[in-house]
C-alpha cells in the first residue's frame, strides 16, 4: 500500500512546481521572522523575490550544526514560543545540545512521514508494532509510535532496554514489526537464541531499523537471526527524526518524503551539487516546516541521490543508504577508513560473530587501528596457535581492504558490550591530545 500516493507517486515536473512553491513560503517566512536568515540573505543580497523555482534554491545559504548551537536555543525559530507543542533535543557529543521545537501541524507532517514509511516497508493497520527505540528526547520513540498510530496500528510502546521483557511481550502480544536500532535488533536475535526461542515460529516478520550506520552484511544478519525483512529508515533530528526517508521491498534506495523535505548531495569541498549516482554530503531545506525551517542544512551525512521511478509504485527521489558520517571518517596515517569497511570485512567472515570494536590510538607519531572482534564458540580454540592463525588470517583481509596495517585481537563471544541504542563501535584515544 501506497500511504500518500499522490504525493508519493507524484509526476517529477509537478513535484519541482510543488517544492517551488513551497519554497517560496518558507524563504518568505524565514526572511521576515528569523534574523539569522535575513541577515545571510542581505549579506549575499538576496531577496525573497530572488527565489523563483527549485532551482533557485542554489543562491540560498547553508546552515550548519554549529548555527544551531550559535542560536541556541530557539534563535532560528519561525513561530512564537506558544505555538510549539513538542521540543526534542538532540545529544550533543561536544558542548551543548541543539534543541528542535515542533508546532502542531510540524507533528502531523511528522506522523505522516512515518506512516509513510512503515507502508514503505509493507506494513498495514493489521501490523503490530513494538516501539524497541528509546522514548524522550531522542525522535526514534515518539517518532514511530505517532507513525504506526496514524497507519492504525497497534503499537507496544516498550522503548529501549529490557531485554527481557522485549522477549516476554514480543511472543505474549504477537509482535509483527520490530522496530529499533540494528545493533540492538542484533542484541534481541541473540537474547532470543539465547532463550532458546525459534523464531520461524514468531509471527514477527518486518524490521524498521535506522539511526546508525549498518552494512548489508549486518542486514543479512539481522534477517537470517530474526528471520524477517529488515528496512532502512533515516532521518536526524534537526529536519524531524526518523521518516525523513525509508527503503522499500525493491531495496535500491530510500525514499525522501521530498515533498517535505527538499534532498541536495553537494561536494564538501565546493559546496557545488552533484549529479545522480555521485556520493557526496547530504543537505535538507525544509518545505513546510513552521516552528523552525532551516534552509540548506549540512548533515554530514554521506550519501547519492536517484531520480526516476520504482517498482514499487512510488517516484520520490531515493537516497543511498548511508554509510557514515563525514565527521565519522577515521585518518590513520594517511588513510581514510570508514568504520563500515570494517564491518564489511568481519561480517565477510564465517568464524566471527557480528560484535566489533575499533581502537585508535597514536604511538609516537604514528597512528595505530586495533579490531577487537568476537569469535564464535566453535571456532575458539584451546590451542592458541589456532586462535593466531584465525588473526592472521582476519588481518590479512582488513589490512588488504583498508590499505593500512591494523591488530586484529580475537576476543571469546559475549566479550563485547551490547548496544540498547545507538551503538558505539569506534574509540579514538587521539581525540583525548
Ligand atoms: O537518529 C533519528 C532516527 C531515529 C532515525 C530512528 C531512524 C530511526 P539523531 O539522533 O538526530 O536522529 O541522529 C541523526 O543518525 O545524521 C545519521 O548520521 C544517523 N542515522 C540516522 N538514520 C540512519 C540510517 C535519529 N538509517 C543521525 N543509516 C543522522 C545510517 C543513520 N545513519
Amino acid at each position: 500500500m501506497i500511504w500518500n500516493k499522490p504525493r508519493e507517486a507524484m509526476d517529477g515536473e509537478a513535484m519541482r512546481n510543488l517544492q517551488g512553491e513551497r519554497l517560496k513560503k518558507t524563504v518568505d517566512r524565514v526572511y521576515h521572522n528569523v534574523p539569522f536568515y535575513r541577515e545571510k540573505m542581505q549579506a549575499m543580497g538576496l531577496e525573497p523575490g530572488d527565489i523563483a523555482s527549485i532551482d533557485d534554491i542554489v543562491k540560498l545559504p547553508f546552515t550548519t550544526k554549529q548555527d544551531l548551537r550559535d542560536n541556541y536555543p530557539f534563535g532560528l525559530a519561525a513561530t512564537h514560543k506558544n505555538d510549539f507543542v513538542r521540543i526534542h533535543a538532540s545529544s550533543g557529543t561536544t558542548g551543548k545540545p541543539t534543541a528542535v521545537p515542533h508546532t502542531r501541524h510540524d507533528l502531523e507532517v511528522f506522523a505522516e512521514c512515518v506512516c509513510r514509511s512503515i507502508c514503505c516497508t509493507g506494513g498495514t493497520s493489521e501490523d503490530v508494532v513494538q516501539v524497541a527505540y528509546g522514548y524522550g528526547l531522542f525522535t526514534g520513540g515518539l517518532g514511530l509510535h505517532d507513525g504506526a498510530t496514524k497507519l492504525g496500528a497497534g503499537v507496544i510502546p516498550i522503548s529501549g532496554g529490557n531485554t527481557n521483557n522485549q522477549l516476554t511481550l514480543m511472543q505474549d502480544f504477537g509482535t509483527t514489526i520490530l522496530a529499533c536500532t540494528p545493533s540492538y535488533a542484533l542484541f534481541l536475535s541473540e537474547a532470543l537464541r539465547d532463550a532458546g526461542v525459534d523464531t520461524s515460529n514468531l509471527p514477527l516478520r518486518i524490521g524498521i531499523f535506522g539511526a546508525e550506520p549498518w552494512t548489508a552484511n549486518m542486514k543479512k544478519e539481522i534477517e537470517d537471526g530474526l528471520n524477517i525483512e529488515a528496512f532502512d529508515i533515516y532521518g536526524l533530528s534537526e529536519i524531524m527524526g526518523p521518516g525523513v526517508s525509508c527503503s522499500c521491498p525493491e531495496k535500491n534506495g530510500l525514499h525522501v518524503c521530498e515533498d517535505h523535505f527538499y534532498p541536495e548531495i553537494i561536494d564538501p569541498d565546493t559546496f557545488e551539487q552533484v549529479g545522480d549516482g555521485v556520493t557526496g554530503e547530504l543537505v535538507f531545506t525544509h518545505l513546510t516546516k513552521e516552528a523552525m525551517p532551516l534552509i540548506r542544512y549540512r548533515t554530514r551525512d554521506l550519501s547519492a541521490l536517484y531520480h526516476g521511478d520504482c517498482a514499487c509504485g512510488r517516484s520520490n527521489v531515493r537516497m543511498d543508504r548511508v554509510k557514515g558520517r563525514s565527521d565519522d571518517m577515521l585518518i590513520i596515517r594517511g588513510v581514510n577508513v570508514f568504520p563500515s569497511q570494517v564491518e564489511s570485512v568481519l561480517l565477510d567472515l564465517p568464524e566471527v560473530e557480528p560484535h566489533y570494536m575499533i581502537i585508535v590510538d597514536r604511538k609516537g607519531t604514528l597512528d595505530t587501528i586495533e579490531v577487537q572482534v568476537e569469535i564464535k564458540d566453535a571456532a575458539f580454540s584451546d590451542e592458541i596457535g589456532e586462535v593466531e592463525a584465525l588473526a592472521a588470517k582476519i588481518k590479512a583481509k582488513l589490512d588488504s581492504s583498508l590499505r593500512v596495517s591494523t591488530k586484529v585481537t580475537p576476543v571469546q563471544h559475549k566479550t563485547i558490550e551490547r548496544s540498547q541504542g545507538k551503538a558505539r563501535r569506534v574509540i579514538d584515544n587521539r581525540k583525548k591530545d
